[in-house]
């Protein structure tokens, strides 16, 4: 199939939420040569930008927007290794502990930020979805990160990014805090005493390499 058709059945489901057809389109595409991130960024991700944009419209239900999300994570299955072949002839700029903050269960721009990580060559330990502060502390206690990363998507979860940093602060653990996530804003970033904020996951591997005084920093 040619680069526009390919493209073209990415967008198609993930908008319909075809989730076992996700995973075979996305195999499809880096077969032909096309670059993951590409895959990602023109093919799958702006179908699931539209989702939300009609599910927040009231247009689209929930069950479609699940639908959506799981067809866009096995899209991420396939592409999210290809993104993250690290490249092992550079010394790690660091480790990077990364999660979802509590009481929000998005995960994919996470995942999508950690893969990217990877790739750049940082260790990258990911927490998952709904991650308590305590946990945030605890793992940093134990793994010594160079940098902690919080992902919110929700505007009544962004306070626990704040959280996280205030638990971390309060039992004298300096470590670097990047923050982002859909709502998420340079003002609250700065707001919150976050030591960075990225919009995207390119951006993330520019800051956390600033952050860390890793190569390109
Ligand atoms: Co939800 N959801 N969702 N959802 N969901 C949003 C966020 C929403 C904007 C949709 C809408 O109404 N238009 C809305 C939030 C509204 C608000 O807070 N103002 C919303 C809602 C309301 C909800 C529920 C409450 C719905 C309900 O139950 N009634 C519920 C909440 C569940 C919970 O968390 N407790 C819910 C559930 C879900 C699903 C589970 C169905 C599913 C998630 C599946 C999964 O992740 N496993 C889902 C999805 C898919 C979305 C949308 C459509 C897409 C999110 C996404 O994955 N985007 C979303 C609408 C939208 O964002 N346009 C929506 C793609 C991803 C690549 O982008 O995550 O933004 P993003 O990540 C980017 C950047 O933000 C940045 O880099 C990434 C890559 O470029 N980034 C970082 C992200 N994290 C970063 C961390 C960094 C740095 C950069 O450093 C650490």
């Amino acid at each position: 199939m040619e680069r526009d058709k390919l493209l073209e059945e990415m967008y198609r489901v993930v908008y319909d939420g075809e989730v076992d057809r996700a995973a075979l389109v996305a195999e499809q595409a880096l077969a032909s040569g096309l670059d993951p991130l590409d895959c990602l960024k023109l093919g799958f991700m702006p179908a699931l930008e539209r989702v939300g944009e009609e599910f927040g419209r009231g247009e689209k239900f929930l069950p479609e927007l699940v639908a959506a999300g799981e067809a866009m994570q096995r899209a991420l299955a396939v592409t999210g290794p290809q993104l993250a072949a690290a490249r092992r002839d550079l010394p790690t700029p660091g480790r990077v502990l990364l999660g979802t903050v509590e009481g929000d269960i998005h995960e994919i721009g996470k995942r999508i930020v950690g893969s990217l990580l990877m790739a750049a060559g940082f260790e990258v330990v990911d927490l998952g979805v709904d991650v308590p502060a305590r946990t945030f502390l605890e793992r940093t206690r134990e793994l010594q990160p160079s940098l902690v990363g919080l992902s919110a998507l929700l505007t009544t979860t962004m306070v626990r990014q704040r959280e996280v940093i205030e638990v971390l602060r309060q039992a004298g653990v300096r470590v670097q805090v990047m923050v982002g996530g859909a709502p998420v804003t340079p003002s609250w970033a700065e707001e919150i005493g976050a030591d960075g904020y990225a919009e995207d996951a390119s951006s993330a591997v520019a800051l956390a390499r600033r952050l860390t005084g890793g190569p390109g920093s």
